[in-house]
């Protein structure tokens, strides 16, 4: 019986001690590709800091949306997904990528940090001002890094950003309800009237203009905000009347010029209205009008219940 066991055990031995002496060196030759390849990527795409930074400042749930999912799931065991179109004119699923497309799939796949590189930068023409200049990014910038490389005598800087993009899922509406309506308006336009005023009686903002004689005139106050993306606040909300020979209209503003303007119309019984900003981009004021159609000269009136610029097409 013992003799039996013996050699069973030592059959078992020298058939390990063969599989091991077998496979052991091709094993070891795909442990060090493996160890290369993480090195060399690292290097070459100049990651190394912002994994780093990945590994230490983020949540082992986070997830990232980078150019290059596998390799930084590789890297920092993070869920990693590609900024894609899944349908595509040109047939390039990232050449046409825009930043509202960029801000669905954040959304769709609820991406926490966004990569954006030198890869990032040329294969993503509509999206390159996240590289050129991040200051103009709706999403915060957490991390920042440059890498000098010189060739032919020329030296090259590559960036790698890291922007924190959960904010923007969650930003509130901008605008005015209520006693928010009462400061901060000043005139901004006033066409040939005769007689203009604004005033706010804590709800409602009234604008009140006279006098035109001629058609298609019109007086507006305009208030400053902080700086917003259209391409995030795509839609405002807005309560509005007008007596029966005015117009309200709505318009956005960024410093001295007027980016997109719309015509609500006349309505002599309150109104509301969702409109959805056809222009992509920052703006820090918004403009409300009286617009007299008619050469009347009595009193018109443009009356606001609220305005509100929001992410989503229903109020919160
Ligand atoms: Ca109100």
């Amino acid at each position: 019986m013992r003799n039996r066991y013996l050699r069973t055990a030592f059959t078992f031995t020298v058939v390990t001690l063969t599989l091991i002496t077998l496979f052991y060196p091709s094993y070891n030759n795909m442990i060090h590709v493996m160890k290369d390849v993480d090195l060399r990527l690292s290097r070459d795409l100049q990651w190394d800091r912002a994994i780093e930074w990945v590994k230490a400042n983020t949540p082992p749930n986070a997830v990232l949306m980078t150019r290059k999912p596998r390799e930084w799931a590789w890297f920092t065991n993070r869920t990693c997904v590609i900024p894609s179109l899944l349908e595509t004119e040109s047939g390039n699923p990232f050449k046409d990528l825009d930043i509202n497309s960029l801000i669905s799939s954040i959304h769709r796949f609820k991406v926490n940090y966004l990569i954006v590189d030198f890869l990032f930068f040329m294969e993503y023409p509509k999206l390159n001002f996240l590289y050129i200049d991040p200051s103009a990014a709706p999403f915060d910038l957490v991390f920042q890094d440059v890498w000098y490389s010189k060739n032919n005598g020329k030296i090259d800087a590559y960036w790698t950003y890291i922007y924190n993009v959960t904010l923007a899922k969650h930003l509130p509406d901008v605008g005015w309800r209520e006693d928010t309506f009462m400061d901060g308006w000043s005139l901004h336009l006033d066409v040939r009237s005769s007689g203009y005023n604004a005033s706010s009686d804590g709800n409602v903002y009234v604008i009140m203009a006279k006098g035109f004689g001629i058609s298609n005139q019109s007086v507006s106050y305009i208030k400053h905000i902080p700086t917003i993306h259209t391409f995030l606040y795509k839609y405002i909300h807005i309560r509005w009347k007008t007596s029966s020979n005015a117009r309200a209209y709505v318009e956005l503003w960024l410093g001295s010029s007027a980016k997109w303007s719309y015509e609500l119309g006349t309505s002599t019984t309150w109104t509301e209205s969702v409109l959805t900003t056809t222009y992509s981009g920052p703006i820090d004021g918004v403009a409300l009008y009286c617009y007299c159609p008619d050469n009347s000269t009595a009193w018109e009136t443009a009356h606001y219940d609220f305005v509100l610029l929001s992410m989503q097409s229903e109020i919160s």
